[in-house]
């Protein structure tokens, strides 16, 4: 078999987070966990590609079910060791169709194959001589190998297991496949390159390519989120109007489906940064973006957001929209007046949108006196920053999780979130750029990448510090 990419077989004993490993390593968060031992009967394999150059490929095998009779028939076939890796061979093809032996088989094949052996045992239980048949049978195949302690409780039998496994692996590390950042995961893959010399060149450029990789990950998410802030700021819903008024439900309804949009975007905008980071499989909870009823003053809605009251004055100031007491709701405050803006405040300080007469339309051809009713483009000052809050905190949740986490991700922020990424200097750098894109005039594909830089900073920043 001639592969071009290094391949490694997680093994071990059953329950010991060979499978989150896997998960976590291969970014593959459709890998079966299970708290049910045994659920693993076939090997199966989890390779990393990208742009569809594979990597590295990962196998998840069952756990080891009967490693002493195992041993016991190899140490019957006593040999010198340069031939041990012909009994298990041996092993293999003759016990292929018993199930007795399938999922010792099923680990032990790719193995022969030419697998790198990764085993993976849990820290926080203690030591025992079970283990002692697995680590001797891996020992037969010949194949390069490493252990990874896995610390699944608090308990901690670190020092025990170290010691023993010292004396079957040439490299023994700790690994938390829930926790694991992306350096550590690098960092893994380098000692994993030392394991056998051929593999020092592929292994490292798969470490290259990798870290490229992950660089147009977080340009990718910035990207999307500069996107949703320039959409969202610029959106203008337009309904036409039948008479000469609009109606009650008329206004209501362009103002909702002006909200509708927004919270599409921001939705489509989330979709895509899970994408970007391989999470598509996610369940999540979450407050929607709401609009209506938030009072500045009242601290239960700011918190909706993470923003402080003062914070929120603090953003309307540099936005210049505070006037003494002026500060309305979140959306109010100043109406939206498109066009040749006409008409007056509609229905009080709740109102943000406004009446705009267009007559040159033309529809199916021909020219038509025609009204519409406008929401938008957002003139609150306050809003890019909820949102943009918003998508930093689900960007860093997103980027920061691992693929073998299976439970819900809570979305839902601190009131301190913000104070982690804004500051007045970077307030008035991105206020220039939401005053433009409020403006629906068109940005220059450079104006965008600027953001896009100025939102890459901020979110590496988050992710460095790994603040959630
Ligand atoms: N808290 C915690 N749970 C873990 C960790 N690793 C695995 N688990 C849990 O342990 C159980 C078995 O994990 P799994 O990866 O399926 O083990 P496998 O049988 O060896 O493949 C699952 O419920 C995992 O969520 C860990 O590092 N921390
Ligand atoms: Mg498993």
């Amino acid at each position: 078999m001639t592969v071009s990419h290094p391949t490694f077989a997680v093994v071990g004993h059953p329950n010991k987070g060979k499978s989150s490993i896997v998960s976590t390593l291969a970014f593959d968060d459709t890998v079966q966990i299970s708290d049910t031992p045994g659920t693993t009967t076939k090997k199966r394999s989890f390779p990393l590609t990208v742009d569809g150059k594979v990597l590295y490929e990962l196998f998840d095998t069952p756990g080891f079910q009967r490693a002493r009779s195992v041993l016991a028939w190899l140490q019957k076939h006593e040999v010198t060791a340069d031939k041990r890796p012909e009994v298990v061979q041996a092993f293999i093809n003759e016990h292929r169709d018993n199930p007795r032996f399938n999922d010792e088989i099923e680990l032990l094949e790719p193995i022969m194959n030419g697998a790198g052996i990764i085993y993976v045992v849990d820290g926080s239980k203690p030591y025992g001589e079970e283990y002692e048949a697995e680590m001797e049978i891996l020992r037969w195949t010949g194949q390069p190998s490493m252990a990874l302690i896995n610390l699944i409780d608090d308990t901690n039998y670190v020092e025990e297991w170290k010691r023993a496994l010292g004396q079957y692996f040439k490299m023994v590390r700790l690994f938390n496949p829930m926790k694991a950042t992306f350096p550590q995961h690098l960092s893994l893959l380098e000692s994993i390159a030392q394991l056998k010399e051929e593999w020092i060149a592929p292994v490292n450029e798969s470490i290259r390519l990798f870290k490229v990789y992950h660089e147009q990950m977080f340009e990718r998410t910035t990207q999307s989120i500069t996107r949703l802030l320039h959409q969202s700021l610029a959106h203008v819903e337009r309904l036409p109007i039948r008479s000469e008024e609009a109606t009650e439900a008329e206004k209501t309804l362009v103002l909702e489906r002006y909200k509708a949009k927004l919270r599409t975007y921001e939705e489509v905008s989330q979709h895509r940064v899970e994408q970007i980071w391989h999470h598509e499989n996610l369940e999540k909870a979450q407050q929607a973006l709401l609009f209506d009823g938030m009072d500045l003053f009242s601290k239960e809605s700011a918190s909706l957001f993470g923003l402080s009251r003062k914070e929120l004055l603090l953003t309307g100031a540099t936005g210049g929209a505070v006037t003494g007491a002026g500060v309305d709701l979140l959306l109010g405050g100043s109406t939206l007046f498109l066009g040749s803006a006409i008409g007056a405040v509609v229905g009080g300080t709740s109102a943000f949108f406004g009446f705009s007469e267009l007559s040159d339309v033309k529809v199916l051809g021909q020219k038509l006196g025609k009204k519409y009713l406008e929401a938008g483009p957002m003139k609150n000052v306050n809003f890019p920053y909820i949102l943009l809050n918003r998508a930093l905190f689900h960007a860093v949740k997103i980027a920061q999780r691992s693929h073998a986490i299976r439970d819900k991700v809570v979305l839902e922020m601190g009131r301190d979130f913000t104070d982690l990424w804004m500051d007045d200097p970077l307030r008035k750098s991105l206020e220039k750029y939401h005053k433009l894109f409020r403006s629906g005039d068109e940005v220059k594909p450079e104006m965008l990448k600027e953001y896009e830089q100025l939102i890459e900073t901020v979110l590496k920043r988050l992710i460095d510090r790994n603040v959630l």
